[in-house]
């Protein structure tokens, strides 16, 4: 574990706490028995007074999280694998690729379910995946995939890809330098993250965990792009994860969409330091609601999913195995395993099916429109309980 003292994105040394969630183990690092040891480490987002980047106060070594064990398949939800088809067509008519000459690179493409789409059209599409778990699969799927992680390489790229994958590094300027080294004089690149300025207004403090290191914003990336020859040309605001952007980077274009002006606007308020406070105080009444929720329920709960964000919300209330019986995921990797830190059972979805019960917690909130479509047919007397951004029972 390495202590942060300075901002990731501009150097800076003004860092301020944003909320303290406390000890926690890594949130992906699911356990094999129920008395596995773990270790805990302190999860905390601070923010730099000076470029208004959001990141983790304490790192936790990247390759310790995506290894072989690395559990989080991309493929598990219906949504997410339409949203990523439909950017494949996307890139494809909008970039112009070609079969005959274009190259695209994915960072962190997890299990190959978007460069399926993608490989067929063009030269070379190649998969750069550190966490072999995933990478097998990709690999298995048919798309040409590296098990490393992402630096700079002989061969440059028309397109490079990077969905929710930026975050997920410790060095981010090293990233950001092989973006820019990676790519073509005329070649764009894609980034998707979870927008900060939701995270914040929507209280998804749930996605703070030790896997993100940082939480982006226009504001905190346009100067660090423009370090290494970089410039934000247009946004797309998306719903995916809580609330996400897609900018569009490239190295030529000098112009700008009204997006881009209007959000850099919308932006202002991060550089207050209200929103971070009010944002920490509702996450602390999002906790509390959620306790006394659990406390007036007749017998225990179970829950549906084991997102990683899950384990944060989890290990924030300070829940355990008395206050929810097990939780229920479709992902095969996770089933048999224990959440860290709560150590609450993985089971498959049919246990849930079977056991008919009264409330679900529904963990992954961002996919609750395909989740209660599937179970609410199955389940019509379930009643189905989201605690982000407050307690609802749906
Ligand atoms: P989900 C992921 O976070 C991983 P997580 C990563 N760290 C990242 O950056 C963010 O996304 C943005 C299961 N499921 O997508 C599958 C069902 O069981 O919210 C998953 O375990 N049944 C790279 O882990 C979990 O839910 C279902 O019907 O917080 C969803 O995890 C559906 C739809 C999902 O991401
Ligand atoms: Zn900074």
């Amino acid at each position: 574990m390495n202590f942060m003292a300075e901002c990731r994105a501009c150097g800076g040394k003004h860092l301020e706490l944003v909320i303290n969630l406390g000890l926690q183990p890594p949130s992906n690092a699911y356990l094999n028995a129920a008395n596995s040891l773990e270790t805990l480490y302190p999860l905390r987002a601070v923010r730099c007074t000076d470029c208004h980047l959001m990141q983790l106060s304490h790192d936790v070594d990247s390759k310790q999280i995506f290894n072989a064990d690395y559990a989080y398949f991309s493929s598990n939800s219906k949504e997410w694998l339409a949203h990523t088809e439909a950017y494949a067509k996307m890139a494809i008519s909008k970039f112009g690729l070609r079969r005959d000459r274009s190259v695209v690179y994915e960072i962190g493409g997890n299990d190959g379910h978007l460069l399926k789409h993608i490989k067929d059209h063009v030269i070379r599409a190649v998969n750069i995946e550190p966490s072999k778990s995933v990478a097998d699969a990709s690999h298995a799927a048919g798309v040409e995939t590296w098990c490393e992680f992402w630096k700079p390489q002989q061969m440059r790229a028309d397109l490079i890809i990077a969905n929710n994958v930026m975050a997920h590094t410790p060095d981010l300027r090293g990233f950001v330098k092989a973006l820019s080294l990676n790519l073509k004089p005329y070649g764009v690149i894609t980034i998707e993250f979870p927008h900060v300025l939701t995270l914040l207004d929507n209280i998804e403090f749930d996605t703070i965990y030790h896997e993100h290191y940082s939480y982006f914003s226009l504001t905190a990336l346009e100067p660090l792009f423009a370090k290494y020859g970089l410039r934000v040309y247009d946004v797309d605001k998306l719903p995916t994860h809580g609330g996400s952007l897609r900018l569009y980077v490239s190295k030529f274009r000098s112009d700008e969409t009204p997006a881009v002006t209007a959000l850099r606007s919308e932006e202002h308020s991060l550089k207050s330091h209200w929103i971070y406070d009010l944002f920490a105080h509702k996450a602390h009444r999002c906790k509390e609601d959620f306790l006394t929720f659990l406390s007036e329920c007749p017998a225990p709960i179970v829950a549906y999913t084991a997102p990683a964000k899950g384990n944060t919300f989890l290990n924030y209330c300070g829940v355990n195995r008395s206050q929810i019986k097990f939780v229920a995921d479709t992902t095969l990797a996770k089933q048999g395993k224990f959440l860290p830190g709560t150590r609450i059972p993985i089971v498959a979805e049919q246990e849930l099916l079977d056991l008919r019960p009264e409330y679900v917690l529904l963990l992954a909130w961002n996919w609750k429109h395909e989740i209660i479509s599937k179970l609410r047919p199955l389940l019509p007397e379930t009643k189905f309980v989201t605690a982000i951004p407050h307690l609802e029972v749906l």
